[in-house]
């Protein structure tokens, strides 16, 4: 004869052969199972235990299937998003083509749409402008983070910065056309037929131009293959940092032949906005637009 307790932790070891049993006078006894029973509960045990395995199983397969349908949602979303957008200006402006604020995705960049300003008035249209000069509102004397990222309003003065500038130069061929006029109201213009610019690995180097043509003069080719440099960080072939010299970011060698993003109305040697072969270094440009277009 047993108390519960002890009889409970006897169960408890012998679960699958023996079970506790009571008399009539109310003790409890343990009684080994006969070999019908035992081999019953092992059935039912092996069951129990595949039932918990496939409950598991199922709980994991559910857990991926939600996790695989997140995914798709996500996948589908994004590519419907990118659908609805144009990737450059050209087909931005095709039903409108009117200069103005459009939305376009650069695919390697984000899903998600961005403004830019597509200039339809100059040389047959489809240019997306990529930087501003126009009245001195937009300080350019920055750090290497804001032309990484691109900084001022499409509006008025902006540069798109070096990051969306690689994405959109490294797979098409991009012509660049800079359009330029001068405090007394002259007009010139600078063309490139193939711009591109390297990567921030690359330091974003000026790795192409193409050919020239234009009556502004060519004083861009004499910075091709130079890493972009701004005032912390000095990337130029100049023993002193030539964004530091002449405030602004840009291609330096030794420093410039063109300085387009430096100080505006600034007549302070080398520091203004300078295109070297039509306003020379003394004298700093009223107006600047640079501007590329997808060349078919
Ligand atoms: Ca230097």
């Amino acid at each position: 004869m047993l108390s519960r307790n002890i009889c409970t932790i006897f169960l408890f070891v012998y679960i699958s052969i023996a079970k506790c049993e009571d008399d009539k006078d109310g003790n409890f006894t343990v009684k080994y199972k006969n070999k019908s029973e035992i081999h019953f509960i092992m059935n039912d045990s092996n069951a129990l235990l595949l039932q918990a395995q496939l409950e598991a199983m199922r709980l994991e397969q559910r857990n991926l299937f939600a996790e695989l349908s997140a995914k798709v949602d996500k996948l589908m979303a994004s590519n419907l998003l990118s659908s609805q957008f144009p990737d450059s200006c050209a087909k931005a402006t095709a039903m409108s083509r009117r200069s103005g604020a459009y939305q376009i995705v650069i695919p390697d960049y984000s899903v998600h749409p961005f403004i830019v300003s597509c200039d339809e008035d100059t040389q047959n249209g489809g240019w997306l402008v990529i930087l501003r000069r126009e009245d001195g509102s937009l300080n350019f004397f920055r750090y290497w983070n804001d032309y990484k990222n691109g900084f001022g309003n499409v509006s008025g003065e902006f540069f798109i910065g070096l990051d969306k500038l690689h994405l959109l130069t490294k797979e098409r061929n991009q012509e660049l056309l800079i359009s330029m006029e001068d405090f007394k109201g002259n007009k010139r213009y600078a063309k490139y037929t193939q711009f591109s610019v390297g990567s921030e690995q690359n330091l974003y180097a000026l790795q192409t131009l193409g050919e020239y043509s234009g009556d502004a003069g060519d004083s861009l080719s004499p910075h091709l293959g130079q890493k972009f440099t701004a005032r912390d960080r000095d990337n130029d072939n100049y023993s002193r940092n030539c964004a530091e010299l002449y405030t602004g970011g840009w291609w330096y060698d030794k420093c410039h032949s063109s300085n387009l993003m430096g100080k505006y109305n600034d007549s302070t040697h080398g520091k203004g906005i300078n295109w070297l072969l039509f306003s020379g270094h003394t004298a700093s440009l009223k107006f600047v637009q640079m501007m590329i277009r997808n060349v078919q």
